[in-house]
């Protein structure tokens, strides 16, 4: 605590010790010759006046021809002790008369030499002298020159003296304002901390009758939310003192959970069966949502409802359009829904991948909205909502909606299944106010979404944009504390829930990292030495994959040493692919990819590997483990969980994640290269330190980041919300016995 007080004291000693001492460098000299000056002068008018007073008896004993009574009367004047010499000479420059004490190498001085200057100070062997001379006239003729010699000496020494006290000041006054300067940012700093913690108090301990002091009060708000979001993620808030896995989500949906159903809304289904030649085959969608959501349904099992899209998708289920999943160990139900062709079109890649996706999303593409989509979105929402209503058991199922595609859709079942537990999770962005207020049916939206009882978004960012969106469009009242929405007769719960990843198993007969490098490099045909980075993405415009080949071209004209040394593989997955949008984006990508290669590429080398066409979650992960460095560059992501895959990935603890800063992801991943990646230099020279960033340097963030990962995975994100779900069903259990209770009381008959 000292130590850091004394570190805290030198930050204000120090620079204020460097600028006096600066000063007193320049100004000691500037003051030192201000004085030599000012005694310059004072010796030229004592010089004057001596040669006055000596004139006259001069004049009279060169008259008398005495040269005794001119030595006697040199001699006396020189008694002085400032006046050290006195000499005359004639009018030819002779030296006539003189005191001993005359230096010789002075001759006979002239006042102004042949440029006219005048310097009198002589530095002789025994020190400096001011000399001047004064002509001599009688009755208006020359008679010669009297020499005047001053000792200086005593200037020298009062010039030190000036000089040591000078320095002494400077120091004596170093350190009183310095001390003055510490206790002031002492005291400063022990008020500024004083009003923290009582605004803190104020926080914890409600009735506490802290108030936020006024210079405290733009912190105040900022604290709140930051408060908030410690408390939940504390060990000790509910569910954060568990290590989360897949048994421990089975064990609380059976304790908090028993018996209930859970039914998953989604418009991506998580098992694609596709007719091939060599017949039914399975595939698994490249998605963030179906990668996280998968883990959970997994573990509670229940049914999943979802967009039916496979070309053999309908040859493969029941007639109740179900199938068993996961094909190769059955563990929960794949419902899939119907649509046709205009459906599609409207509800999908209409409204919700050409209004809301961009809309949500800041990325510079304009949303488009049509009536026509709209009404296909409208139809949709109510084809899953019955959907729902039909697969329920009971009529307080826990129902788990996912994103942007099924906004109407918890008002819709809430109005069929009112006790319904509705849990929407928005998987990407909330954009602000204003933003969003350009969508024509902004009041809709809110209203369907405010069915749910939980909502939850990625980060506290866009929770709380979205109840600042509500406030403004819509009549409600919210509990910013609480983080509610009070809406018609209904609470909605606001939350902030990270997504994330299931930690992997290892999976036996995996290379380790080691040899997944040696493979991949020889899969791709570079030597066994070669530099790699990584971006897995689907091909679209919000994942900044044009920014990031931009990075990779500055970084090769940065660092040239690096062309040939150095391939980046991009694997994009094609998605939404009929929308004009995003097939201009794909061209985008590959002209730009293919610019950057002509450009760099010598021999066989090409700087960039584009390899635009889906991979499985399998072949991910050898490329993950290869590369020195992943690049996650998305110009706004909701999450994004290739970051956290990388991490997981990368049991070896080693390789670098560059990350944007505009992802949820770099709100946990503080270890990552945080990037901007519309800063294209900023992105080069992150790929250019991640690719020379010392082994232990790397290790050290991987771990941490490693632990952060494995421990916030995705049953976590499950957990808290089915326990949240599960608090608040007991909740309404207990008011709606009270409720019945005081019914009951309220139908008694009085005694
Ligand atoms: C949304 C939000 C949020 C990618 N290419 C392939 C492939 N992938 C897998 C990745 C990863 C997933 O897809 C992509 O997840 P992201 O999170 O990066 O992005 P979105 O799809 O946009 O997801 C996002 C997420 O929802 C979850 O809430 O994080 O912010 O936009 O798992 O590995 N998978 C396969 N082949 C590929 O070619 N199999």
């Amino acid at each position: 605590m000292r130590l850091r007080s004394v570190q805290l004291a030198m930050r204000f000693i120090v620079p204020l010790a460097v600028v006096l001492a600066l000063f007193g460098y320049f100004a000691i000299p500037w003051m030192e010759s201000f004085t030599v000056r000012w005694f310059v002068r004072d010796l030229d008018t004592r010089s004057q006046f001596v040669s006055s007073t000596l004139q006259q008896p001069l004049l009279t004993y060169l008259e008398e021809k005495s040269p005794r009574r001119i030595n006697e009367m040199f001699n006396r004047a020189i008694q002085d002790e400032r006046l050290y010499a006195l000499g005359f000479c004639d009018t030819d420059g002779k030296l006539l008369y003189k005191t001993n004490t005359y230096p010789l190498s002075l001759g006979c001085w002239q006042n102004q030499d042949s440029e006219g200057k005048t310097n009198p100070v002589v530095r002789l062997p025994q020190g400096p002298v001011h000399v001047s001379s004064k002509e001599l006239v009688q009755d208006g003729v020359g008679v010669g020159r009297l020499v005047l010699v001053h000792d200086m000496s005593f200037i020298e020494r009062r010039s030190e003296d000036t000089k040591k006290y000078i320095t002494g000041l400077f120091a004596a006054l170093a350190c009183i304002i310095s001390l003055i300067t510490v206790l002031v940012a002492q005291l400063s700093w022990r008020g500024w901390v004083n009003g923290v913690r009582d605004m803190l108090r104020g926080e914890l301990l409600p009735q506490s009758t802290h108030a936020t002091p006024p210079e405290m009060a733009p912190l105040a708000s900022d604290l709140r939310a930051l408060l908030y979001e410690y408390n939940r993620d504390q060990p000790g808030a509910a569910g954060n003192n568990q290590a989360w896995d897949a048994d421990t989500l089975k064990s609380l949906l059976r304790r908090e959970l028993a018996g209930d159903e859970i039914l998953v809304v989604s418009n991506r289904e998580p098992y694609i069966h596709v007719a091939t030649p060599e017949g039914v085959q399975v595939q698994r969608p490249a998605s963030g949502l179906v990668t996280a959501v998968e883990a959970v349904m997994r573990a509670c099992s229940g049914t999943w409802i979802a967009h039916g899209a496979g070309s053999a998708d309908r040859a493969t289920v029941d007639r109740n359009d179900h199938v068993p999943v996961p094909p190769e160990n059955p563990s929960y139900t794949l419902r899939r829904v119907w649509l046709s062709k205009e459906e599609e079109q409207g509800y999908y890649y209409g409204f919700a991948n050409e209004g809301l996706w961009p809309l949500c999303h800041i990325a510079h593409v304009r949303p488009v909205f049509r009536s026509s989509d709209w009404e296909e979105y409208v139809k949709v929402n109510q084809r899953f909502a019955d959907a729902v209503i039909r697969e329920a058991r009971s009529d307080n199922p826990v129902v788990l909606i996912q994103d942007y595609h099924f906004a109407l859709l918890p008002r819709m079942v809430r109005a069929v299944l009112p006790k319904a537990t509705i849990i929407t999770f928005w998987h990407i962005p909330w954009p602000n106010p204003e933003s969003f207020g350009i969508c024509p049916w902004r009041e809709e939206i809110l209203d369907g979404m405010l069915g749910s009882t939980i909502l939850g978004f990625h980060t506290p960012f866009h929770r709380k944009n979205f109840l600042d969106t509500v406030d403004r469009y819509l009549e409600t009242r919210i509990e910013t504390e609480a983080s509610t929405v009070s809406y018609g007769n209904q609470l909605t719960q606001v939350e902030h829930y990270p997504i994330s990843i299931a930690w992997p198993e290892p999976v036996p007969g995996e290379p380790d990292a080691a040899a997944s490098h040696a493979q991949v490099r020889h899969a791709l045909g570079l030597p066994a030495d070669h530099l790699l980075g990584i971006g897995v993405d689907r091909l679209d415009y919000t994942k900044g994959i044009v920014e990031r080949f931009q990075a990779v071209e500055r970084m090769l004209e940065l660092h040239p040493h690096m062309v040939g040394r150095f391939t980046f593989v991009q694997i994009a997955a094609p998605t939404r692919s009929s929308l004009d949008e995003y097939q201009n984006f794909e061209a985008r990508v590959r002209g730009l990819a293919q610019r950057i290669n002509q450009r760099f590429s010598r021999d066989s080398y090409v700087p960039i590997i584009l390899k635009a066409e889906h991979h499985g979650q399998d072949q991910l992960r050898p490329y993950f483990r290869a590369a020195q460095v992943c690049s996650v560059t998305s110009l706004h992501d909701g999450m994004n969980l290739v970051a956290k895959e990388f991490i997981a990935a990368r049991d070896d603890e080693q390789g670098v994640l560059v990350l944007s800063q505009f992802t949820g992801a770099a709100r946990e991943l503080h270890e990552a290269l945080i990037v901007n990646p519309y800063h294209i230099e900023q992105g080069a020279e992150a790929l250019y330190r991640a690719l020379t960033m010392p082994a232990d340097e790397q290790g050290e963030r991987m771990r941490s980041m490693r632990r952060r990962v494995r421990d916030f995975n995705v049953y976590r994100w499950a957990g808290r919300m089915l326990m949240d779900a599960a608090r608040l069903r007991q909740r309404e259990r207990v008011m709606s016995r009270i409720g019945s209770l005081s019914q009951e009381k309220f139908k008694r008959p009085a005694p």
